[in-house]
Order: C-alpha cells, then structure tokens, then sequence
C-alpha cells in the first residue's frame, strides 16, 4: 500500500515545476497578478510591489481582471506546450482577494481541467476558504510560515487584519499563527499537498527556521522552501530602511542543510514575480503583457 501511495504522490508533483525538482527543467509554470489587496503588513513589504512571500520584492506586475487573466491563461497554455501549473501569489494575498481568485481560478478550469491551480497565501483567511480550494481541486497551496514563535512573529509583521479589527504586535501575530496552524491542518485533512515558504532574516528568524521544519513537518506539509530576503533600501521597506541586510547565498545553504535530514527542501525557487510565464529559470512575462495577450486568441483546444 505504501509503495502505491508513493506512485500516486509521483504522480501528482511530476509535472509541477515547484514541487519536483525534475519538473522545473520540463514544465512551466505562470502566474496571473489578480489579487492587490494584503491583510496583513509584513515589514519586509513594500505595497507598490508584489508580494515578497512567492514573489520578487521590487518588482511590479500587471493587475488583471479575472476575465484577462483567464484569457491570458488560456492563450499561453495554448503557445507554451509546458505549461502545466497556473498560480495566483500576488501581488497581494490571494485569500485578501477571494472573489478574483476564485472567479480566475473557475474560468481556467472549466475550459482548460488539465492545468494544475496552484495559490500561495500568507494563510491568514485558509480555513475559511478550503471548502471552495477542494471544489476547484486546487492540489497545490503554499503557506508562508516565517515564524512559529510569535514573539519573533511581532518583529516581522507590524499588524494583521482580521474580522473587520486591525491587531498589532504580538496580538496580531498571534492571531495569524493560530490561522496559519489551522490552515495547515485543513490541508492535511483534505489532503492537499502543502508547500511551506519561509523568508530568511538574518538576527531575526534564521535559526529560528530548524524548528519552524520540525514543526510543520510534523503536522505533514511536503516541501520547505527557505527563501531569502531580499532588501534593499529602495525598496522602501522597513526593514530595507533599518539596514537589515538579506542573508548571504552560503547562509541560507546551511540553515537548509541543517533542515534537510529531516524533509523535501526545494532548492530551485526563483522567486518569481506575480505574473511570471515560463521555466523558473526563464522569464517570458514580457511577451505576454496585457496590451499584447489581449490582441491573441486562445488556441487552447478544450
Ligand atoms: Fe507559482 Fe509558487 Fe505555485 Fe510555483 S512559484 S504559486 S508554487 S506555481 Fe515556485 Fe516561483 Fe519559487 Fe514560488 S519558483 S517563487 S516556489
Ligand atoms: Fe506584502 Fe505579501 Fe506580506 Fe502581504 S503577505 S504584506 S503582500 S509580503
């Protein structure tokens, strides 16, 4: 039975670029920026860029409605042969969006039910979404864990908005804690695969993160991703502005090692902007902005 359950595990991240580190040099994978609002504030976030949790800090992409994102989805799968996977992960959370993600995400797979869903989500609002993630089949979900101590959660996020009240301080990241537990949870139950994000601050977290790996390897997410930050002062982030400096290529190899015994790290994440098309190594979101995929008919045959 086990050996079974393994086959079908294979098959379901073997044509997932992020997920199989084999994949990423076969499929491709998009994503479509339809979700600008955030729910929480983290101090490495500048709001004029895309979300820094599955996506590039400094960069802008190009918000679209769900009717253009589908179409560009469409449009793409039917140019690019290896596109399996379309995600939502910015600019903002997708959960602080759900209509437009949910709308893309349903305008995709009633005309394209091959193509993979893939969301990435700060896991503030998961449990009170799942029910919609397993009707739409969404097989992939990302949770950005940074923190499961919510005296360092306080240093990293300023505020969390959550039922109509903003919190603040470590009220706040106790509250987005016990969401992102539950939701983690949720997945497990449902059994979809979890991914886990971790950015990497140096003084802040990075030690830290060996026991955020044991824990959320114990409550079954499949794949650790420590991903570095990225700060730069014009970025305009808080922490860009303090001088808190990103950790070094070497350092962020030895905090993964230090986890690695123990579960899946991805090593291949290139953080990718909101509205990224192609390989992870390639990005062809040029090709494909909206005054250019809107002048293209989708030749994805159904
Ligand atoms: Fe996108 Fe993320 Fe899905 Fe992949 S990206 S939502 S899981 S389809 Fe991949 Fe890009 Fe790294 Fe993300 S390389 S930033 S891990
Ligand atoms: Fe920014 Fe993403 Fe954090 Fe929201 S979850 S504040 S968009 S980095």
């Amino acid at each position: 039975a086990t050996v079974e359950m393994d086959e079908k595990l294979k098959e379901r991240i073997a044509k997932h670029p992020c997920y199989s580190e084999d994949a990423h040099h076969h499929y491709a994978r998009m994503h479509v920026a339809v979700a600008p609002a955030c729910n929480i504030q983290c101090n490495y976030c500048n709001r004029k860029y895309d979300c820094a949790n599955e996506s590039r800090p400094g960069v802008v992409s190009e918000l679209l409605t769900p009717e253009e994102a589908a179409h560009k989805a469409l449009v793409i799968a039917g140019k690019i042969p290896q596109m399996t996977v379309v995600g939502i992960a910015g600019p903002g959370d997708p959960l602080a969006n759900p209509e437009k993600t949910f709308r893309t995400f349903e305008l995709i797979a009633d005309k394209a039910p091959d193509i993979k869903l893939c969301l990435s989500t700060n896991g503030l609002m998961l449990t009170e979404h799942i029910d919609r993630i397993k009707q739409l089949n969404i097989d992939h979900v990302t949770i950005t864990f940074n923190t499961i101590d919510p005296e360092i959660g306080a240093q990293i996020y300023s505020w969390v908005h959550y039922k109509r009240k903003r919190y603040r301080g470590i009220e706040g990241a106790k509250i987005l804690l016990e969401k992102q537990i539950e939701g983690l949870q949720a997945l497990r139950e449902a059994d979809i695969l979890c991914k886990v994000n971790s950015v990497m601050i140096p003084g802040i977290n990075d030690q830290h993160l060996i026991e955020v790996n044991k824990f959320i390897r114990e409550n079954g997410a499949f794949l650790h991703n420590i991903m570095p930050l990225i700060s730069a002062p014009e970025h305009g982030t808080h922490f860009g502005l303090t001088g808190q400096r990103g950790p070094t290529p070497k350092e962020v190899k030895e905090v993964q090692d230090n986890c690695a015994g123990n579960m899946k790290m991805m090593r291949h994440c290139r953080q990718c902007r909101a509205d990224a098309v192609g390989l992870l190594g390639e990005d062809r979101s040029q090709e494909f902005t909206k005054d250019k995929f809107l002048e293209m008919t989708p030749e994805y045959d159904v």
